[in-house]
């Protein structure tokens, strides 16, 4: 079984040179289905795994776009449209300077599947730029969007190809974004989801990516006869995983004790209660400030180029960004008794810290899974627009509640192991099976 892994593997690096963070994913996703295909032939004579790890189109496009000092800068934009058996092409879009090939194809392969897991029909998909929000005018982010967008309205649409946000892609760019494929192709339909509420948008997106992360959590807990009220946490990052996640922590009783962003991270050991979100919300969404003022704001503690794991907790949030958490991490995250993750961002943790939460049998929800609350909740989004309806906060909550119950029910399916449960192997297999079938309905395409 090993064996074929390694071989299956070896053509995907062959194949896709340098892309590591592709490598990585679909490693994961490998190990976990290659044995389960050797036991059920079909799929093997389909060649359905190695049809999932190419992407059935990728499009990459030049962004020029005039500065407020009247000079051009050039982009490069991204769309990578990974699969579409079980439905239209669905993922958010990512602008960090970081963004390349290798990360969106590892963020769209983990959509397939993630996607597949929500009950909903979607396929997966994702896409970017490289461009660098951070330090930019209104106005300048509003030119590159429209620039963006000039080319990325002809491969989208609501039956083709939906795209949505991610990290440095919030409420804001998704209305610059959609404004401009409004004046392009003179139509108003859900070609975006996290649009604002007034036009075309759902309650509780903004919410579902934490929301779900801590519902999720709430699931694994009950395993083992255990809940998140009055649990100590760590939290990653300071965006928007990060906020509604410790909103819904604050709503069940447990204490968020940690923030940070690409600067640094705060320890603020009394928890990060309403009214201290409710100053981290207005830093980090309207004053685009650094976590590092909370500190002076709060009087905690400030650890510049540091990570929280190493701060004592129940459950740990990862909710920034791929491999922020290090070997070294998980392992004193398990020493320092840690017995729950729950992944809000997608592949936060390294092959090899992954290997130590499993050893240490601790309940560990990967991302996949834990926050695909946020594009199922974009999957209701969708379905509103269609109907031309709008359902109440709490019809939305309950619906995403549901999904998140029903994914967690996928994983004890497929990842069932004697007493515990293996979800990395639970999600992994449920999700390929949903699209693996749709790709045998649907023939050699
Ligand atoms: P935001 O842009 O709102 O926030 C990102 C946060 O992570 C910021 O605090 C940012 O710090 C920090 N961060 C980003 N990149 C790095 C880095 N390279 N090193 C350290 N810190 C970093 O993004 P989201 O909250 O939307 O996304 C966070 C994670 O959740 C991502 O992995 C994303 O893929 C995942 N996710 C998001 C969903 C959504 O619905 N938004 C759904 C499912 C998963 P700084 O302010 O310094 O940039
Ligand atoms: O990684 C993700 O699932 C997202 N960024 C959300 C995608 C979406 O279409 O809502």
């Amino acid at each position: 079984m090993e064996k074929n892994v390694e071989i299956f593997i070896e053509k995907i690096i062959e194949k896709n040179p340098g892309e590591k963070e592709f490598h990585q994913a679909v490693r994961e996703v490998a190990e976990c289905v290659v044995p389960f295909i050797e036991k059920n032939p079909r799929y093997k004579k389909a060649k359905i795994l190695e049809r999932i790890a190419e992407p059935e189109r990728i499009v990459m496009f030049r962004v020029p776009w005039l500065d407020d000092n009247g000079e051009i800068q050039i982009n490069r934009g991204y769309r990578i449209q990974m699969n579409s058996a079980i439905g239209p092409y669905k993922g958010g879009l990512r602008f960090h300077p970081s963004v390349n090939l290798s990360i969106l194809k590892f963020l769209a392969f983990e959509q397939v599947f993630k996607n597949s897991l929500t009950t909903l029909p979607m396929g997966g998909g994702k896409g970017g730029s490289n461009f660098d929000p951070k330090g930019k005018s209104d106005n300048e982010v509003m030119k590159f969007c429209q620039s963006f967008m000039s080319e990325l309205y002809r491969h989208i649409g609501p039956d083709t190809d939906v795209p949505a946000g991610d990290i440095g892609v919030g409420g804001r760019e998704i209305g610059f974004l959609f404004g401009q494929y409004r004046k392009i192709c003179n139509k108003f339909t859900g070609i975006l989801t996290g649009k604002a509420l007034n036009w075309g948008g759902s309650l509780i997106r903004p919410e579902a990516t934490g929301y779900g992360a801590v519902y999720f959590a709430e699931e694994m807990l009950k395993t083992r006869n255990s809940s998140i009220k009055g649990k100590t946490c760590t939290v990653s990052g300071s965006g928007n995983v990060a906020q509604y996640t410790i909103e819904k922590l604050n709503h069940l009783g447990a204490k968020a004790v940690t923030l940070s962003d690409s600067s640094g991270m705060i320890y603020d050991p009394d928890g990060i209660d309403e009214k201290k979100l409710a100053y981290v919300m207005e830093l980090k969404n309207i004053k685009r400030g650094r976590i590092q003022e909370y500190s002076e704001k709060y009087g905690v503690e400030y650890v510049s180029n540091k990570r929280p794991w190493h701060i004592p907790c129940d459950i740990a949030f990862p909710s920034a960004t791929q491999n922020e958490i290090s070997k070294e991490d998980a392992k004193k995250l398990v020493d320092n008794g840690c017995i729950c993750v729950s992944e809000g961002a997608n592949m936060p943790t390294v092959p090899e810290g992954v290997d130590i939460f499993l050893d240490a049998n601790i309940l560990y929800g990967l991302g996949k899974a834990a926050n695909a609350g946020g594009v199922a909740t974009s999957g209701l989004e969708m379905s509103q627009n269609s109907l031309k309806l709008t359902w109440t906060r709490e019809e939305v909550d309950e619906r995403l509640h549901n999904i998140m119950r029903s994914i967690h029910s996928a994983c004890i399916k497929y990842g069932k192991d004697g007493k515990c449960v293996n979800y990395v192997k639970g999600a992994n297999i449920a999700g390929f099976v949903k699209v693996a079938d749709a790709m045998i309905d649907q023939g050699l395409v």
